[in-house]
């Protein structure tokens, strides 16, 4: 009777082990598993009938040969739980796979800022012709903005430029005599106080001013400042100069002309526009002869001496070379627009 119990045991833990070993999903083995723990599993029913075995050495036996069957099948789900649930690891690793070789788009690159490009072909213009770069603070004095260039206290031209002051006070200095440069012009007059004419010089640079953003203004911009100073240095030179960087920087399509105006800078002043090729004027800058005041606060003798200065946009001269309708579109960061170009 025991040896026909324990046969039973055997058999039906070795089809309870094969069923759970052939399980190839985690939910299927779940409804194994469960279904070999009821009480009405094989294993179930022989421990039901153990109490009828006679002798308590069979019984005994019987009882631990079914402990030892449980085991061997917990054991058995252990080991196939751990291979069905490493093999559902790897099948979201390789369906979640990124193909690093794919492309989908051609790689793109960058470019330049429009304002960039065009202040470095500025540059390359300018140095052609023969003039080198000079540089100055963007946080200026008073005296270097204004000051120097026959703007005094309470002249009127101070009015024009709508500047931001900076709340520093110099060692010795007076309070409200720093500010941001409204203009590249103070360059021209740390140039002349740091070199010796003949004097050939172009000084590109930010700046600041509190106007309002609208299609051709903007608060922070670039200017492009440019100061030759030489014996016999006439307006013709000016006019001449500007022509050749006119033709040389937008091409054959645009036109400029000089109006005159006034700076108190220079003397005579003139303001330069440029004609695009759609008829429209654009106002890109200022120029004139160096105002014998300011050669003489720049260390010059006005009597040796004289010479041209002018100070254009450079984002207006972007707007321009590229037909941009709105400057502050340059600023956007806009994809769509930065593609065009
Ligand atoms: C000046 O700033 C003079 N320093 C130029 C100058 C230099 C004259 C040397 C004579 C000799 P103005 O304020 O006009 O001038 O500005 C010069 C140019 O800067 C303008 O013609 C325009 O192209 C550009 N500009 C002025 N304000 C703005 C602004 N808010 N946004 C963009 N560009 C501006």
């Amino acid at each position: 009777m025991i040896e026909q119990v324990l046969d039973e045991v055997s058999t039906v833990t070795d089809a309870a082990v094969a069923e759970i070993v052939a399980c190839d999903e985690l939910a299927t083995l779940d409804a194994v598993v469960s279904r070999h723990r009821s009480k009405k599993s094989g294993l179930g029913a022989i421990k039901s009938r153990l109490g009828s075995l006679d002798q308590v050495e069979d019984r005994k036996r019987a009882g631990a040969a079914v402990n030892e069957a449980y085991t061997r099948i917990e054991q058995a789900v252990e080991e196939r739980r751990a291979v069905l649930a490493d093999a559902a690891i790897n099948a979201t690793i390789d369906a979640e796979a990124m193909d690093l070789t794919e492309h989908r788009r051609p790689s793109t690159r960058g470019h330049l800022h429009l304002v960039t490009q065009a202040w470095e072909r500025l540059e390359d213009v300018f140095v052609g012709l023969g003039f080198t770069v000079a540089e100055g603070p963007e946080v200026e004095t008073d005296w270097h903005n204004f000051e120097a260039l026959n703007m005094s206290e309470g002249h009127p031209a101070r009015g024009e430029f709508d500047t931001l002051f900076v709340d520093h006070v110099p060692p010795g200095g007076t309070p409200g005599a720093t500010l941001l440069r409204t203009h590249t012009s103070p360059v021209q007059i740390r140039t002349m106080l740091t070199s010796e004419p003949p004097i050939y010089v172009i000084a590109p640079g930010r700046v600041f001013r509190r106007d309002t953003p609208d299609a051709t203004h903007m608060p922070v911009f670039h200017q492009i400042e440019g100061l030759v100073i030489d014996r016999g240095i006439s307006m013709a030179d000016l006019a001449g100069t500007i022509e050749a960087f006119t033709k040389e920087f937008f091409g054959a399509g645009f036109t400029s002309r000089l109006r005159p105006s006034y700076f108190p800078f220079t003397e005579p002043s003139a303001e330069f526009d440029i004609r695009r090729p759609d008829g429209s004027w654009l106002e890109l800058g200022g120029c004139g002869m160096v105002h014998p005041e300011v050669l003489r606060a720049g260390g010059i003798d006005p009597e040796e001496w004289s010479g041209f200065a002018f100070g254009f946009g450079i984002d207006r001269m972007a707007v321009m070379r590229h037909q941009v309708a709105d400057i502050r579109d340059m600023y956007s960061n806009d994809i769509r627009f930065i593609e065009q170009f």
